[in-house]
């Protein structure tokens, strides 16, 4: 965390890396952007929020995933209202490339038409080159968010990590099972809220997608507690066993929290939010972009070794 001990996420001495004076046409913010690696650049699939307040999907292209962004001058993706989707819009991308299918999966906040509320839920999309896609559809029941497909099938199954708002007063990440991405079940608790009282103990959610290492998935996700002056969001680290998905470790204290201006004061103020991660093979660089306080986009950087080894030694949780 803070203070004098070297923190393991180091913001990006340029950051925010894209902000609204970016964007090649008028927008009211950009935030909580997926990422991956493709044709050799990082991609970016931005949230970007319109002036009515209501999301789409725009792609930001960079070399070294830091520097001379190239935006599109439209949007990539934006609600359908023939696939169910309410034209509130689609928000907080993560992508996989998922082996199995050699194609990258998008999953995506979309909401339900047609329903009381139009309540939020998890859409899937799949694409091969950026340009044409695939909508798979809306997935699971509402109210649903922070979905992410596992980048491969455990056990044979499809596994889509999702958080249902508010069961009783939780909410929980759960993972659900499906051999052909249409039809869920085996719904569990993957990882719970934390412990009363501690900084994730109202809600927490699946942040960047799951990453593979010999110690297991490595999941960032983030931790809300519900204060007096709102809600305030942070990051925390959960390795999970390979094929049973069990938690093996997870970080007690908060890894990564809003501190910097641009993060503490925004649309939304005091959140870090990320949905995306892309890694240097060469540096064992993680680098992980977030939303902050729902405005802007901005980098951290690990290193990757040093984070599993931080959580190898979170046996208490
Ligand atoms: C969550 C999501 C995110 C958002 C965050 C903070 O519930 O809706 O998109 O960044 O709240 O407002």
């Amino acid at each position: 965390m803070g203070n004098s001990i070297k923190e393991l996420f180091v913001r990006y001495e340029e950051n925010p890396i894209l902000t609204t004076e970016n964007w090649p046409y008028r927008v009211g913010s950009v935030f909580n952007p997926g990422a991956i690696r493709f044709n050799g650049e990082v991609l970016l699939l931005v949230r970007v929020e319109d002036g009515r307040g209501y999301s789409h999907l725009t792609i930001a292209r960079s070399k070294d995933g830091k520097t001379d962004w190239q935006i599109s001058p439209a949007p990539a993706l934006a609600a359908e209202q023939e696939f169910g989707e309410a034209v509130k819009g689609l928000e907080d991308p993560r992508i996989v490339w998922l082996k199995e299918r050699q194609e990258y999966i998008i999953t995506c906040v979309s909401f339900f038409a047609g329903v009381v509320g139009e309540p939020p839920g998890i859409s899937l999309l799949a694409t091969k080159n950026f340009k044409d896609f695939q909508r798979l559809g809306q997935q699971l029941m509402p109210a649903n968010k922070d979905g992410c497909l596992l980048p491969q099938k455990i056990n044979g199954y499809y596994a889509l990590i999702n958080r249902p708002i508010i069961v009783g007063s939780r909410a929980d990440i759960w993972v659900s099972f499906s051999r052909d991405l249409k039809f869920w079940g085996e719904h569990r608790v993957l990882i719970p809220v934390g412990r009363d009282g501690a900084w994730d103990c109202d809600r927490v959610g699946l942040g960047s997608p799951p990453i593979e290492t010999p110690e297991g998935w490595l999941i960032i996700y983030h931790g809300a507690r519900d204060t007096a002056s709102g809600t305030l969001y942070r990051v925390g680290l959960v390795l999970l066993d390979i094929e049973t998905l069990k938690v093996i470790r997870r970080s007690r204290d908060w890894v990564f929290g809003p501190k910097e201006n641009y993060e503490r004061v925004g649309n939304v103020d005091d959140i870090v939010f990320p949905c995306g991660t892309v890694i240097d093979e060469k540096t064992n660089e993680l680098l992980l972009y977030y939303g902050a306080a729902d405005s802007v986009v901005a980098l951290a950087i690990a290193n990757l070794k040093d984070v599993i080894d931080y959580l190898k030694k979170c046996t208490d949780f």
